[in-house]
């Protein structure tokens, strides 16, 4: 019987150290080691992840962190929502990585006519591929009078809906498609035809 009990304690043992070992690994690797896939729109250590797809070569993501680490560009831009055009929302220097190298990096397919621009809250907005390539002061900014801010889009000269916030994703498309606001009748092209007096 002495053989017997001392099998059981041994067993015992066994369960206790398999059950220990397997709750602190899973302990540990929620700390260091969560996949992008644990985390929809989050890496643990990059914070929000903006996507490039669609009519590119190479899709990607890009986390906050590997965005501060891109050749990066001051902007000087006045906000202007279309609701209160004499009242700027937010004047200063922007910091920010231009769209046209995000998209460059992903390679622009030809057939792409528009950069369709989607946000965290649902919010949608476009561009024109050409717009974007032709004007690096389009900046994805990060910063805003040297404070970091939420990843939002600088579109200089152009109406406050064309300011994307909390961006999560870059869509290269064939057509024409149209954000919250342009697919309701505001201008397409957004521009602010006098800033010194922004309604005309
Ligand atoms: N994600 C998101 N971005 C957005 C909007 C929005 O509703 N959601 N509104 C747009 C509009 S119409 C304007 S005028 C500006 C206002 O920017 P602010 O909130 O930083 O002042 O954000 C733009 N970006
Ligand atoms: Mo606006």
């Amino acid at each position: 019987m002495k053989k017997l009990a001392f099998a059981l304690l041994v067993l015992l043992l066994l369960a206790l150290g398999t059950y220990w070992g397997w709750s602190g690994g899973k302990g540990s690797s929620e700390k260091s080691t969560a996949t992008p896939e644990e985390n929809t729109n989050e890496k643990t250590t990059g914070g929000p992840v903006i996507t490039i797809t669609g009519l590119v070569e190479r899709p990607y993501n890009i986390t906050l962190s590997e965005l501060r680490e891109m050749p990066s560009r001051k902007v000087h831009a006045v906000l202007y929502c279309v609701d209160a055009p004499n009242r700027p929302l937010s004047n200063g220097t922007w910091t920010g990585v231009p769209l046209k190298y995000l998209l460059q990096r992903a390679g622009v397919k030809e057939n792409a006519v528009k950069v369709a621009l989607y946000a965290s809250d649902g919010y949608t907005t476009d561009l024109r591929v050409k717009d974007v390539l032709a004007d690096e002061d389009i900046i994805v900014a990060y910063e805003f009078n040297g404070e970091p801010i939420e990843p939002r889009l600088v579109v200089p000269g152009r109406w406050g809906y064309k300011w994307i916030k909390g961006l999560t994703k870059v869509e290269l498309v064939d057509y024409d498609f149209k954000g919250r606001w342009e697919s309701v009748g505001y201008p397409d092209d957004a521009y602010i035809e006098n800033e010194a007096n922004p309604w005309r």
